[in-house]
C-alpha cells in the first residue's frame, strides 16, 4: 500500500467520478487526497449560483449524498419546490429544501467577496469533508453542447431536455481566458504527489472542461508522476448518464478503446473493467499501460477496492512514465 506521506490528485465531475473519489478518500489518510472539480456545469438559476459537480463531490465525500440520483442530498424534502410551483416559478431544475441551503449560503459568501475556491473550502469545513475539493477555476467556464437543435447550455441540455437532443460537439465558453484556481497547479505538481487520476466521469462533459484550461492541461502533460484514467465505459455502455449516447452521436465507437484514444498521450495508463479484458492488447498497442479490475462500483467496498487498485497500478508505473 502507499506511503502516507504521498498525495494523490483526481480530476472529477459528479456521478461516477464522485464514487471513485470516495473510494480514494476511504483508502487514503487525511491530507492525501485533492479533488479538482469540474465547474463547467455551473449556472445561475433562481438568483443562485449552482455548482452541481462541486456539490455532488462534497455531499458524496460527506456521506450525505442521495444514493440513487447521483446529485442532491438524501432524505430530502421538497416544500420549496412545491411552493415555487404554486407561485409560477421554474421547477424543472429540482432544488431540495436541504440542498437549497447550500446554494443560498454559497451565494451569500460569494456576494461578500469570497472566491468560489474559498466558498468551497468553507462549505467543506461545514460538512466535515476531509479531502481538499478544488474548483478547477474561479473564472467562469460554461460547457456548451452543440446539437442538431442548436447550441445548448449544459443544464438546458442535461436536465431540461433530459439529454435527448442529438449532440454534434462541445465547447467550453470562457476557457481561453480562464485560469486554474489557486492550489490547482500545485495539486498537480507538488513534491509529495504520487499520481494524477482521471475519474470515471464523462470525458466530454466533465473532464474536458477541466483540460480546456491551458495551464491545467500543460501541467498534466509535463507531470513527472503517472497519469491514470479510469474508463467510464464498461462493455460498450456507460454506468450512468449519456456518455455512450454522446460517443455514438459524435461518431465514436462507445468502447474503452475510444476512451484510450480520447485521452491519448495525456495519460500513461487506463484502468478498464474485467468485461473489457479482450481489448487490452488494442489499448496497449497505442502505448498505454492497462490495468484490469472490477470498475463497476456498487458498494463502498467496490469503491475502496477500485481506488486501492488504481493506487497500486500507479505505483507500479511509477518509473516508466511515457
Ligand atoms: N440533475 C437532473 O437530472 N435533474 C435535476 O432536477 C437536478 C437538480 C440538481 C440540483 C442540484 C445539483 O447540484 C444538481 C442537480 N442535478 C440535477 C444534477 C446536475 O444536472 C449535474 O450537472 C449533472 O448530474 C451532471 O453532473
Amino acid at each position: 500500500m502507499q506511503a502516507t506521506d504521498k498525495t494523490y490528485t483526481v480530476l472529477s465531475g459528479g456521478g461516477g467520478g464522485a464514487k471513485f473519489a470516495l473510494g480514494l478518500d476511504q483508502v487514503l489518510a487525511e491530507g492525501q487526497l485533492q479533488v479538482i472539480a469540474n465547474t463547467g456545469d455551473d449556472f445561475e438559476h433562481l438568483g443562485l449560483k449552482i455548482c452541481p459537480d462541486i456539490d455532488t463531490l462534497m455531499y458524496t465525500l460527506a456521506g450525505i449524498a442521495d444514493p440513487d440520483t447521483g446529485w442532491g442530498l438524501r432524505d430530502e424534502s421538497w416544500q420549496f419546490m412545491e411552493s415555487l410551483e404554486r407561485l409560477g416559478g421554474e421547477t424543472w431544475f429540482r432544488l431540495g429544501d436541504r440542498d437549497l441551503a447550500t446554494h443560498v449560503r454559497r451565494k451569500e459568501l460569494l456576494a461578500s467577496g469570497s472566491t468560489l475556491t474559498e466558498v468551497t473550502a468553507e462549505l467543506c469545513r461545514s460538512m466535515s469533508v476531509r479531502a481538499s475539493i478544488l474548483p478547477m477555476s474561479d473564472d467562469p467556464v460554461s460547457t456548451q453542447i452543440h446539437t442538431t437543435e442548436g447550441v445548448l447550455p449544459f443544464q438546458e441540455y442535461f436536465v431540461h431536455l433530459q439529454t435527448e437532443p442529438t449532440a454534434t460537439g462541445f465547447d467550453y465558453a470562457g476557457c481561453d481566458s480562464a485560469h486554474a484556481a489557486p492550489g490547482v497547479l500545485a495539486a498537480l505538481g507538488h513534491d509529495s504527489l504520487a499520481a494524477i487520476f482521471i475519474a470515471p466521469s464523462n470525458p466530454w462533459l466533465s473532464i474536458d472542461p477541466i483540460l480546456s484550461l491551458g495551464d491545467i492541461k500543460s501541467t498534466i502533460i509535463n507531470a513527472r508522476v503517472p497519469v491514470i484514467a479510469v474508463s467510464p465505459i464498461v462493455a460498450g455502455k456507460a454506468i450512468k448518464g449519456p456518455t455512450a449516447k454522446l460517443m455514438k452521436e459524435t461518431g465514436l465507437d462507445p468502447s474503452v478503446t475510444s476512451i484510450a484514444g480520447h485521452y491519448g498521450d495525456l495519460i500513461d495508463g487506463l484502468i478498464i473493467d474485467e468485461q473489457d479484458a479482450g481489448l487490452q492488447g488494442a489499448i496497449e498497442d497505442t502505448g498505454l499501460q492497462v490495468g484490469i479490475t472490477q470498475t463497476v462500483m456498487k458498494s463502498h467496498e467496490d469503491k475502496a477496492a477500485l481506488a486501492a487498485f488504481a493506487i497500486d497500478f500507479a505505483i507500479s508505473l511509477g518509473g516508466n512514465k511515457k
